[in-house]
Parts: structure tokens; C-alpha cells; sequence
């Protein structure tokens, strides 16, 4: 059946309205939702385990009566891993393999330097004590995100890794408990929700407090992050996943179909986006999606995806759809064209970087092994993938000689005598004496 695609030229005279137009996205700036999160969290605060047995019953539908009917014990998730099909099991292995290895090359190391007096200077590099991993539940409950999430906390050292997960009507998903099973998570907690990101952050009587919380959430939990931000460490609050392709006639339609297809399959709200500077892969990939959609399970969902926020994009050439790629800042940025591993120094913006044909988006999502949690709605410009950098942290270690005391001392006297700070600059010449 036909799909209705956007199609956008750069050579129009409007171009860069109509993109912005496309990529306008405001995360729900909702007063009464903001509201609703802080009596959340305040409840949480004062009533503890009580509160978040009460508002899991109301929420999810679940029938708690005690703490112990919200943490599902760690034997529970190794049973659901001993008992997964093989081929399951071999799958998530080898992902989680690959994941783990990929993010052993993420891992700082502590450094030191010595200056000319015999002073040392350095970065002393440790990880989190302990973490908070969200996993959504329902529609976006991925097993494969347990595993993006938790494992690179695991190589960073980090001693305890607390899971939650809301479970909706009391249904555990056995595929997530596996693979927290296999990445090493420490506890899980069946709740989720404002409450869940409030529990981690205040901790109760039985759900612990956490120094930092990853992982993506609906809007509530998006909120809940905003509303404890600074009391606790977090990683970024994502908007909805995005891919862009550059493609030209080498790589299939139909592949390309898929991809869009991919990333659309996720939510209503996702975006994807192709660009070509050939008119007939712009009309190929068109009929491919009008081919593929009627064989695809998620088609209600993909269909409003893309006919809501997808688009093909006609440009002049590979250069001018490069830089169109650095305005974006995609999530996701397929370079499906000829020889594309010589253009991947040109993109200076996007989450993750899939080279050639051969790479869909899927292989990064799963089992690649880098990071599927990545920057969303442009702000690639900024931040980077979740990695073990996100679970480590600095220290500075100064170790001052007693000579170099005596150029310091002069130094920091000068400076503090500037800013009438003399308890400063006492204490910097007192060092001079010994
Ligand atoms: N594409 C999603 C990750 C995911 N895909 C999980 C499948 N499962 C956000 O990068
Ligand atoms: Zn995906």
C-alpha cells in the first residue's frame, strides 16, 4: 500500500524552514505532569517502600503487599537465563561479548606527571560505587538495552548495579531478566515510573540510593530525571530515536527500506530520513517502502512514524548532504554509498556511524558491540554514546616536594594576597619553612 513520505529539495528557496519544520521536536513541557512528578517523589521521600508499593498497585496494576513482593531475586533472573532457548542464549552471549569487549577499550587509567621540582601531578580515575539501570517496560522493554546499559558499568568497576523495571500487571519480561543475569546486575526492583527514579535517588528502607541512574523512560521518568537532576548523577534524557541514511544506487532499495523502517518500527514519534543526491534512489526507496509496509507486524506504528516524521531528501551531491548530515546531528547516520569509509572523517556530528551497506543500524542496536544508548534531536553536537567514561570518575592527586613547595608557596602568596584572602597566603609561605 502507498506511504505518504515527505519529499524535500534542497535546492527549494524554502529548504531550510521546511527541514526545520521536520525536525522540530519539543519535549512535553507539561506543568500538570511536572506536578504530578513532584507529589511522586515528595510521597516517595516520606513514605519510602510503603509509597512505592501503593503507587506500582496504582500505576502498573500490580498487587504488592511488601517490599519483598517488589524485588525479584537475583536467582530468579539465573534461572531465567538457564532456561532460555539455546539459541537465545547463544545470541545474547555473543552480544554481550561483543559489547564487553568493544567497552574494555573505553577504560581510563589513572596518570601522573613530575615537574621539574620533583612535585606529581594527576588524575586518580575510579568508578561509581553504585548504580541505577532503568528499563522501561511495556512496548520498549528491551533486553538488548539491559545489556547496553549494564555492561559498561560493569567494566568500569562499578560495585553495585540496582536494575528497575516496571512491570505491568505483575508480567516479567524473562528475556530482560536473563540478560540482567549475564551483565552482571546486582539487584532488581519490579517498579518503575516517577516513584522507581525517586527510590533511586532518596533510596527507602529497601530499595537503595544510587550515586547515578541511566536509561530512558517515558515522559514521566524523563521528568522524574529534570526534577532530582543534581542530587543524582544522570546520563541524558532521551528524545525519540532518529536515523538518517546517505545513500546513492549501490546499496538496495529494499535494504534501505528496511533501515528507515528499522528505526520507524520503534515509535510514532521516531524519525527517519533519507538523503540522496540521485532523484532514482529517492523514487526506488519510495516504492520499496510502499512494498515492504503491508508485510510488517508494527506497520500501525511505522506508518505513522513515517508518514508523521519521515522525509526523502533531494540534494545536489555527497558533499552537500554531508553537510547537511553535520546540521542534523542524527542519532543514527547510515553513510550507504560507494566507498563511504573515506567520507567518515568529513561527519563531525551524529551518535554512531554506520559505514557502507553492509552495516545497518540493527547490527549497532544489538550486537556490534558500541553502545545503542546514544545522543538524540541534535544534541550529538554535544554529548557522546553511554560508555564506560559515564561510570568512572576523576580525582585530582597534587603531591608537592618540598622544593617545589618554595615556588609555590611565592606564587599562591602573590595571587592570594591580591584576592585579600591572607589565611591563603599564610598557608602557602608557612611551606617555605621546613
Ligand atoms: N534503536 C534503539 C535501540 C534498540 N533497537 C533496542 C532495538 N532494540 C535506540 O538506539
Ligand atoms: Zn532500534
Amino acid at each position: 500500500m502507498n506511504m505518504k513520505i515527505k519529499q524535500l529539495d534542497s535546492a527549494q528557496d524554502n529548504f531550510q524552514a521546511q527541514l526545520a519544520d521536520l525536525l522540530a521536536w519539543e519535549a512535553t513541557n507539561d506543568d500538570q505532569l511536572d506536578l504530578a512528578v513532584r507529589n511522586i517523589i515528595s510521597s516517595v521521600r516520606r513514605d519510602g517502600d510503603e509509597a512505592l508499593i501503593a503507587l506500582s498497585n496504582q500505576f502498573d496494576n500490580t498487587d504488592f503487599t511488601d517490599a519483598s513482593s517488589f524485588e525479584i531475586p537475583m536467582a530468579v533472573c539465573h534461572d531465567a537465563l538457564a532456561n532460555l532457548d539455546d539459541q537465545v542464549r547463544a545470541a545474547l552471549e555473543l552480544a554481550a561479548e561483543r559489547i564487553r569487549t568493544y567497552h574494555g577499550h573505553q577504560l581510563a587509567e589513572s596518570w601522573t606527571i613530575t615537574d621539574d621540582y620533583g612535585s606529581s601531578l594527576g588524575q586518580q580515575v575510579t568508578p561509581l560505587e553504585r548504580v541505577g539501570i532503568y528499563v522501561p517496560g511495556g512496548k520498549a522493554s528491551y533486553p538488548s538495552s539491559v545489556l547496553m546499559n549494564a555492561l559498561p558499568a560493569q567494566v568500569a568497576g562499578v560495585d553495585e548495579i540496582i536494575m528497575v523495571s516496571p512491570t505491568p500487571s505483575g508480567e516479567l519480561n524473562p528475556l530482560v531478566m536473563a540478560a540482567a543475569a549475564l551483565a552482571g546486575v546486582s539487584r532488581f526492583f519490579a517498579i518503575g515510573g516517577a516513584q522507581a527514579v525517586a527510590a533511586l535517588c532518596y533510596g527507602t528502607a529497601t530499595v537503595p540510593k544510587v550515586d547515578k541512574i541511566v536509561g530512558p523512560g517515558n515522559r514521566f521518568v524523563a521528568a522524574a530525571k529534570r526534577q532530582v537532576f543534581g542530587r543524582v548523577g544522570l546520563d541524558m534524557i532521551a528524545g525519540p530515536s532518529e536515523i538518517l541514511i546517505i545513500a546513492d544506487e549501490t546499496v538496495s532499495p529494499q535494504w534501505l527500506a528496511a533501515d528507515l523502517f528499522a528505526q520507524a518500527e520503534h515509535d510514532e514519534l521516531a524519525q527517519s530520513i533519507l538523503i540522496s543526491p540521485n532523484p532514482e534512489v529517492l523514487s526506488a526507496v519510495q516504492q520499496a517502502l510502499n512494498e515492504l509496509i503491508d508485510t510488517m507486524p508494527r506497520q500501525a506504528i511505522i506508518r505513522a512514524s513515517i508518514e508523521g516524521r519521515g522525509a526523502l531528501i533531494q540534494v545536489a551531491s555527497l558533499n552537500e548532504a554531508v553537510e547537511l548530515a553535520n546540521q542534523i546531528a542524527a542519532e543514527h547516520l547510515e553513510l550507504a554509498f560507494k566507498n563511504a569509509d573515506q567520507w567518515v572523517s568529513k561527519i563531525r556530528h551524529a551518535g554512531a556511524i554506520f559505514v557502507g551497506g553492509y552495516t545497518p543500524e540493527a547490527f549497532g542496536d544489538y550486537c556490534a558491540g558500541p553502545n545503542h544508548v546514544l545522543p538524540t534531536s541534535g544534541t550529538a553536537r554535544f554529548s557522546s554514546p553511554l560508555g564506560v567514561y559515564d561510570f568512572q570518575k576523576r580525582s585530582s592527586v597534587i603531591n608537592v616536594s618540598a622544593d617545589g613547595a618554595k615556588i609555590l608557596a611565592d606564587c599562591a602568596g602573590l595571587l592570594a594576597d591580591h584576592e585579600s584572602l591572607s589565611a591563603h597566603a599564610l598557608s602557602a609561605r608557612l611551606r617555605k619553612e621546613g
